[in-house]
């Protein structure tokens, strides 16, 4: 059989690359000429631990080859971007684009899946754009959603042994897109509706934030109490049936901090929690902008002189070279706008330059800071010292111990 995978972003490219690795002759398809052109010469254009010799391997065997356009194939999968538009309601322009440009190659028996993030009712609206187009195929293409859960860093082994929830919108279509699956994933395919698979995906993702937006609650919480949060949540995960999660200095990245809006913007009187999590979520990177500026107006009233100040880290979580919807960034911005005029260390490891921030040397940045921020826990940070004669707001947990 032959699969076409329409999306070649952080989760297209991975689910191609093993698919074909797994003997499934794939197209990839990218509206960007750039990643076709580098996908064709097996260069990843992005930052995955191992894929790139499997790409290679892959383009090498003839398995894999990337181009602009669709072709003819026996199943297509939608994996590109659903984001949300200015009013946090979801943007599924792109699910619906890809969509109509497979519609005039689609035949009998064909699998048709979505892979995006979509709010829930996306999988009957695609049906209906094609069957709208198309009343031919109807009862005789197979509809189905089909989420991923891999986490970006470890995407070869996940995209494997993680469970997968696929929900067709027949039982047959469950089980011809099961079928597909069942190629390349050794974790149990669980079957459901659409509707279902589609919550599903969201709830996850909501899940995490809300267990955040409790972690990052107390640490506000006990900020004004005079009590260690990391402290405070070790003794407490020693309850049996207590697992609270580490708070930060906000939520980053395109899932977690996204998915959530989906399920408020259509229920927006039944999810509440959600959406009080996802304020809390966005309040704890407001309220670190406001902790480091005041111990900046407090270090020049007790010290007759501005201070330096360093803030450590831009990534969006510990360890990844990943900037986007990074709260440590938006605060380190922030910071940087309302003191114009400041001495301010930008610190990131794992980048090596950047277009708007000159980076400085974790170690030097240290040395020479008088305020130290730490916004994102990367492994080099934990080997600094402690340092009585700085002023250091630890907002992710550097120096719990
Ligand atoms: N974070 C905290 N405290 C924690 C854990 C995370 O503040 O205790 C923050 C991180 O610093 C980061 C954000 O949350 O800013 C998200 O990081 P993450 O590691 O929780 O998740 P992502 O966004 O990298 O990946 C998530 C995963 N979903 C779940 O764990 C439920 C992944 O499995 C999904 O595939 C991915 O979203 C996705 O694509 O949806």
């Amino acid at each position: 059989m032959k699969a076409c995978f329409m999306g070649l972003g952080y989760i297209g490219l991975p689910t191609a690359i093993i698919a074909a690795k797994h003997g499934i002759e794939i197209l990839g398809v990218d509206i960007n000429p750039k990643v076709v052109k580098m996908t064709n010469e097996g260069r990843l254009h992005i930052v995955e631990p191992g894929m790139e010799d499997l790409l290679r391997e892959v383009v090498e065997q003839g398995m894999l080859k990337a181009s602009t356009k669709p072709e003819v194939c026996d199943a297509y999968f939608m994996v590109v971007p659903t984001p949300f538009k200015g009013n946090h309601e979801p943007d599924v322009s792109y699910v619906e684009s890809a969509t109509r440009s497979v519609i005039p190659l689609l035949k009998e028996g064909d699998l048709y899946v979505i892979e995006s993030t979509s709010p829930v009712g996306t999988t009957e609206k695609m049906a209906d754009i094609i069957f709208a187009v198309r009343p031919d195929l109807k009862g005789k293409i197979h509809i189905a959603y089909c989420p991923e859960r891999v986490l970006p860093g470890n995407v070869i082994y996940e995209l494997v042994h993680n469970d997968r929830v696929i929900g067709g919108l027949t039982p047959e279509a469950t089980d011809k897109a099961i079928e597909f699956y069942s190629q390349f994933v050794t974790g149990q395919l669980h079957k459901t509706n659409s509707r279902t698979a589609e919550m599903c995906k969201l709830t996850e993702n909501s899940s995490r934030d809300v267990q955040i937006a409790f972690a990052n609650e107390l640490s506000m919480v006990c900020e004004k109490a005079g009590i260690n949060v990391w402290h405070l949540i070790e003794l407490a995960n020693k309850h049996p049936r207590v697992n609270i999660l580490q708070p930060g200095c906000g939520v980053g990245g395109h899932c977690i901090a996204v998915d959530p809006y989906f399920i408020t913007a259509a229920f927006p009187r039944e999810a509440q929690i959600i959406a009080k999590a996802r304020d809390i979520n966005n309040y704890k990177s407001e309220w670190c902008v406001e902790r480091v500026k005041s111990a900046m107006f407090r270090f020049e009233l007790d010290n007759k002189r501005r201070p330096k100040v360093a803030m450590m880290g831009l990534a969006f979580k510990p360890n990844i070279d990943d900037l986007r919807e990074s709260p440590a960034k938006r605060i380190v911005t922030s910071v940087m706008q309302s003191f114009n005029n400041a001495d301010i260390l930008v610190v990131e490891p794992n980048i090596k330059e950047h277009n708007v921030f000159k980076l400085t040397n974790y170690q030097d940045a240290y040395e020479q800071a008088d305020i130290v921020v730490f916004l994102t826990a990367h492994n080099e940070f934990k080997t600094l010292p402690w340092r009585d004669d700085k002023v250091i707001l630890d907002f992710c947990g550097i120096f719990k111990k």
